[in-house]
């Protein structure tokens, strides 16, 4: 069952992921550039909401004032053609040789002044095109070499930039909120905030933290080996989910960037499943945008950029409708309670009850028979996984 996207889905993509031509490490490209107001038209008619950018993306590194005007106003015709938006833009910081050592983070003093005058700049149109997320990958703040990089003093620049980026924003009255990208490698050795963990922390540390958040992508925490969906748990928790990047990936490797869905299939269930029905009382958990950034495989002719997109929002929307029936069935729902993930949200103390309470209380400790009490009983955690792989699968 391919479901047909609509707008209202609020799917978006960047235009450097239908934009990929298909150059890797170990060769050039394997298909011609595509205008973007070809790509604009492309997305609406398959039944995207929006388009994403890096600057670079849409006017070439070191394009004069009249050269990035005219690709704008190119965008914005087509734009208000077919009613595509323009969510969230992006600086690139990690493309132009000048960068090769980081922008905000560059050993090199005048390099991170300049990379802050591009954000800068970029944020002055991320505001003319009504974007309210403004995504930073820091792809290149980071180092090959423990000796290269104080990772210390790098934080502290980065912090320093972050700091400014809020004060231009709130100076300015835009209506922007920034959304640290991590990843914890590739093309750097190692990255600075690897992970999203790292970067809520790093968030913590800011003088407007209320003005970041995170952009976590599916294939950079699955490159640490970690769970991405029990990851967006805790951004949610932390109230700092503000754009997600969807996509695939499988297992510990270089950034595969693969369709969504086409990675971790069971993670990516999870994560649906979480997002749409995460929320009190089983509304979604996430409002924002549902961002694809991945990468047309290279193996692909233009055709195949187009079956990629479809793939994404198809893939998505299958994983809502297999997620709502795995919540609606009766038999779920009395697996979770007999593996009671219900009785999770009840407080460990009762209400009022102090520790002197918890130490008077001889029925939990003194009187627990812990051997009794869990003798032989099971969990029934895998029963109820069984289940959940069932409505995968469209078994039930
Ligand atoms: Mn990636």
């Amino acid at each position: 069952m391919a479901l047909t996207p609509k707008p209202s889905d609020n799917f978006t993509f960047g235009l450097w992921t239908v934009g990929y031509n298909g150059t890797d490490p170990f060769g050039g490209p394997t298909r011609p550039p595509l205008d973007v107001v070809h790509v604009v038209e492309q997305l609406a008619e398959l039944g995207a909401a929006g388009l994403t950018f890096h600057d670079d993306d849409l006017f070439a590194f070191g394009s004069t004032e009249a050269e990035r005007r005219a690709e704008i106003d190119r965008l914005t015709q087509a734009l208000a053609d077919t009613g595509l938006r323009v969510p969230m833009i992006t600086t690139n910081l990690f493309s132009a040789p000048v960068f090769k050592d980081g922008g905000f983070t560059s050993n090199d003093r005048a390099v991170r002044r300049f990379a802050l005058r591009k954000v800068l700049r970029n944020l002055d149109l991320a505001a003319e095109l009504g974007a309210t997320t403004f995504v930073m990958w820091g792809g290149r703040e980071g180092a090959e070499y423990d000796s290269a990089k104080d990772v210390r003093q790098a934080l502290e620049r980065y912090r320093e930039g972050v700091n400014l980026l809020s004060q231009y924003v709130i100076d300015k009255g835009y209506d922007i909120r920034f959304a640290i990208e991590p990843k914890p490698n590739e093309p750097r050795g190692d990255i600075l905030l690897p992970t999203l963990g790292h970067a809520i922390a790093f968030i913590d540390s800011l003088e407007h933290p209320e003005l970041a958040g995170v952009n976590p992508e599916v294939g950079h925490e699955q490159m640490a080996g970690l769970n991405f969906a029990a990851g967006i748990a805790q951004a949610l928790y932390h109230g700092k989910l503000f754009h997600i990047d969807l996509n695939g990936q499988r297992g510990i490797k270089y950034d595969q960037d693969l369709v969504f869905g086409h990675g971790d299939l069971h993670n990516a269930f999870a994560l649906v499943d979480l997002l749409e029905n995460g929320g009190p009382a089983g509304v979604p958990a996430y409002d924002g945008p549902r961002h694809f950034d991945y990468k047309p495989s290279r193996t692909e002719d233009e055709s195949g950029i187009w079956d990629s997109v479809a793939a994404n929002m198809s893939n998505y929307l299958m994983l809502k409708e297999r997620a709502a029936a795995f919540r609606a069935d009766p038999e779920v729902t009395a697996a979770l309670a007999a593996a009671r993930v219900p009785e999770l949200a009840t407080p460990t103390l009762a209400p009022g009850e102090s520790y002197d309470d918890l130490l008077a209380d001889s029925s939990a400790f003194e009187e627990f028979d812990s051997d009794a009490y869990f003798g032989g009983r099971g969990s029934g955690f895998v029963r109820l996984q069984q289940l959940a792989t069932e409505h995968l699968l469209g078994a039930r």
